[in-house]
């Protein structure tokens, strides 16, 4: 009987024994279960905070551009349509909100490209791009190959800046056309004119012309042979106002008129100045991101435009960040999270 209830004891004890054990044990895991939450919590905290701190908002540039349309794109493939808003504004703005920011050390996420002066006033970290929606050098390549075989061997990154004019301009300016094919120069001259225009503020028909007299050899090399015909009296050049074409325009529109021509430069949207070439209306264009920023309006228009140099063969395109921003932030897809 004794025997008896000392088992009895034994078996309730083991029972409470085990019956301690696996609440202590389930209380451990119930404790570690909300910590695992928090901290996941917390990762997407942070990165939402990051979105939070700049408003959801990407600030953009003019409507028009090509780098607003891709960054639409990019957008919904890299699912940031529901959170995200892109800012259309003008390039001005955009690098005065950038220079701002940095000044005050906040964060922005911009559309920003190169060659530009944003990359010399601050470290701006290139979001990466895994989908190669901005920036296709194995498009360009093919771009190249087809519309101007003798740059198909150029070294590229991105798109190249072209010189695009109606089909026959090659005939009705000849001299302009030797001068637009010879036209090249390495893409860190066009960040110095952004520089001296947008950061500096001074008139890009100054930059221009210091910038000719400092390269005047080179110059020489752009020029058509001594003999060959005008055609026209006067070139037209059309551009958006970007800060780049702003101020190479004005070298280019420099150049012609040291060649004989008279130049008349008209800005507008970038949409308005490939029709316009289309229906002869402008001569030329000398900001062409071919073929990637500018693809929808190069297929729109590609059967009356020719490519009639390329001025500057390296470039990249895409969202940037101020290095300080949090370090979490490395590509589009961290944007998503
Ligand atoms: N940009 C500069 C242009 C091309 C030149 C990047 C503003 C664009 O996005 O179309």
């Amino acid at each position: 009987m004794q025997n008896k209830n000392l088992y009895i004891g034994l078996g309730v004890a083991a029972i409470i024994v085990i019956a301690l054990l696996w609440s202590s044990q389930s209380q451990e895991s119930a404790e570690q279960q909300p910590q695992a939450n928090q901290e996941a919590d917390q990762a997407e905290q942070s990165d939402r905070a990051f979105g939070e701190s700049v408003e959801w908002a990407i600030t953009g540039i003019e409507p028009g551009a090509g780098i607003m349309i891709n960054t639409e794109k990019a957008m919904q493939e890299y699912g940031l349509e529901d959170d995200w808003k892109l800012k259309e504004s003008s390039s001005a703005a955009m690098l005065a909100a950038l220079q701002d920011s940095i000044a005050n050390e906040e964060p922005i996420v911009v559309t920003v490209w190169e060659p530009h002066a944003a990359f010399s006033i601050a470290n701006i970290r290139k979001l990466e791009d895994s989908k190669n929606i901005f920036n296709s050098p194995d498009a360009t390549r093919e771009f190249l190959k087809e519309n101007a075989p003798e740059w198909a061997d150029a070294d590229v990154a991105s798109d190249v800046l072209a010189t695009v004019v109606y089909k026959g301009f090659a005939d009705d300016a000849p001299a302009a056309a030797e001068f637009f094919k010879n036209f090249n120069v390495p893409a860190d001259y066009q960040s110095e004119w952004i520089y001296e225009y947008s950061v500096n503020e001074k008139e890009a028909e100054t930059v221009a012309s210091e910038f000719l007299a400092e390269h005047e050899e080179e110059m020489k090399g752009w020029m058509p042979a001594e003999d060959t015909e005008l055609g026209k009296d006067k070139i037209t050049i059309g551009i958006p106002p970007w800060p780049g074409a702003t101020v190479k325009s004005r070298v280019v529109a420099q150049v012609l008129q040291e060649i004989g021509y008279e130049t008349e430069i008209k800005e507008m949207d970038a949409s308005v100045v490939y029709a316009s070439i289309a229906d002869k209306q402008v001569d030329v264009n000398v900001a062409g991101w071919m073929p990637t920023t500018h693809a929808d309006y190069w297929e729109e228009f590609k059967d009356d435009l020719e490519i009639a140099g390329i001025n500057v063969t390296q470039s990249w395109l895409g969202l940037g960040v101020p290095d300080y921003v949090d370090s979490g932030i490395q590509s589009l897809e961290d944007l998503a999270k």
